[in-house]
């Protein structure tokens, strides 16, 4: 085939068709005449020009430009995309606070699956690959292998009956009542228990929980559910059973769920909404203000850190590690954090409690963990927890009056007024402390948690129902007088949620001291929980432990009964001390255990 530069080398081209031609013969050779004599770069324009031309009737040919969109659409879909389109984060705002619906969705409706665009300000998914984790490795666990495993065994077993019997599919069972109560509407207990069930190697309940995650737990329920709440009870349950069973289902829902709480992030700060709707994935403040609550926006990493590692997908994790450096670079009080935090602003709420319990709690515990859940690699985490536990032993510890228990108090309000009291939420402290200590931070902070704990201890030794109330107020007054009372409970604050905390924290200074005591302490405390709140169907708060006669029962079992409290008995009485190697393992604040990732 001639191309032009090769008809340059001819004068002409003899074409014997026919007489018709003529013409035709005559205008061509005229045109190849003019076409020689350009200038190559006017044969060059001409080339551009053409091949211009070409492209755009392809591109605006009806159906071009909509197979080349479809292709990104799908390759995003499977994880192919090695660039994603940029667009305005303020604009998803708007996106955030109205869904386009046909009709206005109404609480309980379930959501048809809605086109969902993520917030790419929020993804960086140009990263996205192979998961960097090799597979992980199915754990076994070979059951209960001392009498007191197995009486926590059972009473896991009595718990559960009651639930199946009467509160199947539903977040809480109501043990007296034979009924059940509902908070998010995703079978909270089923997801919370699967890591306890697997753990304790209940194998046919465990099964019976899997199933009904495959079948039954949908995240499409047009509902504002707890951004903080869903992820350490739902998220991390996922991941935990996913890490230890091997079974990739957990992982699939753990990561529909991740991208629905995902838009609450869209915010102007880096400061996460509480509130997020999962069906039409809005998300908002809390109805009560604008402020997040600082121990819940800073106690979501871990889990969405080891979604995005898991899963090989970043934007997980990018989202909600720009919160933690967001706090990370706010003022401090010594390193303590006020309880709230405006999400609009990124600001914390001036004057507001600084306290380790109820909103502060886990603001702390998450610094320290997320540094090992990195391999030691993010060195701010670090450096901010042990800032925070400074100006902790500055501000907060206090002693009592007459047996100098120690403790950790509030301040409260603009004057930083010390308030000598703590809520049952701080006896987690103890544990993390010694946590600490075993990754190679200041040794004297083990004298700190030693202390602590010893107190929580106190108060439960010291109620007559061996169980402690949920906030406990300490004298500190000085006085010469032995009988009077270090410790005393009002009236409001007297009851008892089955919480896990002090448990949590005798776990972990067993592992690491291998002290029985603390097993000791654990058994008395474990048959509290026999004596007073065992009912037919379950187990049940109750409202008041300072009263054997009336205890008052809120007919009312919480989750993290199951997810932590019988968890942390079970490994607190496993004598080997090996069932969890805490060098390779982080537990999140719901007690589920997620790897360490090595640097
Ligand atoms: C749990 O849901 C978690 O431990 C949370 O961090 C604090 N409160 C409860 C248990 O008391």
């Amino acid at each position: 085939m001639f191309s032009p530069r090769d008809l340059s080398k001819v004068d002409y081209i003899s074409l014997n068709i026919h007489d018709s031609a003529s013409f035709a013969r005559g205008t061509s050779r005229s045109v190849w005449r003019q076409w020689n004599q350009l200038s190559r770069f006017q044969r060059n324009v001409f080339y551009f020009a053409v091949i211009t031309v070409v492209l755009l009737i392809f591109y605006l040919l009806p159906g071009g430009a909509k197979t080349v969109l479809l292709e990104t659409e799908s390759d995003y879909e499977s994880g192919k995309v090695q660039e994603t389109p940029k667009h305005d984060k303020f604009a998803d705002e708007l996106i955030v606070d109205s869904v386009d619906q046909p009709r206005a969705a109404e609480a309980g409706d379930v959501i048809e699956e809605p086109e969902f665009q993520p917030d790419v300000n929020q993804v960086d998914d140009d990263q996205i690959g192979e998961p960097p984790q090799p597979k992980p490795n199915a754990l076994k666990f070979n059951g209960p292998q001392n009498e007191r495993q197995k009486a926590v065994i059972k009473a896991f077993k009595h718990s559960w009956a009651g639930y199946k019997k009467y509160a199947w599919g539903h977040d809480n069972v109501k043990p007296i009542s034979k009924g059940y109560s509902e908070w998010f509407g995703l079978g909270l207990t089923i997801v919370d228990s699967l890591d306890t069930l697997y753990i304790m190697g209940l194998n046919e309940e465990f099964k019976e929980a899997r199933e009904w995650v495959a079948n039954s737990l949908v995240f499409t329920l047009n509902r504002d559910v707890n951004l903080f709440e869903v992820t350490i009870r739902v998220l991390g349950g996922l991941l935990a059973a996913y890490h230890l069973s091997g079974d990739k289902l957990f992982l699939d829902k753990a990561t529909d769920l991740g991208d629905r709480m995902l838009p609450a992030f869209s915010t102007r700060s880096d400061v996460p909404y509480s509130d997020v709707n999962l069906g039409t994935r809005s998300a908002h403040s809390p109805k009560w203000g604008p402020d997040s609550s600082t121990s819940e926006v800073t106690s979501i990493q871990l889990e969405f850190r080891d979604l995005s590692r898991s899963s090989g997908q970043p934007r997980f994790e990018a989202a909600a590690a720009r919160v933690s450096e967001h706090v990370h670079r706010l003022e401090k009080y010594d390193g303590l954090v006020p309880i709230f935090i405006n999400a609009n602003t990124g600001m914390f709420r001036e004057y507001s409690t600084i306290t380790l319990g109820a909103r502060g709690d886990s603001y702390y515990e998450y610094l320290l963990k997320q540094w090992l859940q990195t391999g030691k690699t993010i060195n701010y985490l670090r450096d901010d927890y042990l800032m925070g536990m400074a100006g902790t032993q500055k501000h907060l510890v206090k002693r009592t009056a007459v047996k100098k228990y120690l403790f950790i108090a509030e301040l409260v309000g603009a004057t930083r007024e010390m308030k000598p009291k703590m809520d049952h939420l701080v006896c987690y402290l103890g544990g993390t402390l010694a946590l600490g200590v075993h990754n190679g931070l200041p040794a004297d902070h083990m004298d700190f948690a030693t202390e602590l704990v010893n107190t929580c201890y106190e108060t439960y030794a010291s109620q007559p129902t061996f169980l402690a109330p949920e906030i406990t107020y300490f004298n500190v007054l000085n006085s010469e007088d032995d009988n009077q009372k270090d410790m005393y409970v009002k009236s409001n604050d007297a009851h008892n949620l089955l919480r896990p905390e002090l448990i949590e924290s005798l776990y972990y200074m067993y592992y690491f001291t291998g002290n029985k005591t603390y097993q000791q302490w654990g058994w008395q405390i474990f048959q509290g929980f026999e004596n007073y709140t065992k009912v037919e169907n379950g187990y049940t708060s109750i409202g008041n432990v300072r009263n054997v006669q009336n205890t008052r029962p809120k007919d009312m079992t919480e989750t993290f009964w199951l997810a932590e409290t019988l968890k942390y008995l079970y490994l607190l009485f496993d004598d080997t001390r090996q069932l969890i190697n805490l060098d390779k393992w982080v537990l999140n604040s719901e007690g589920h255990p997620l790897p360490i990732y090595e640097a």
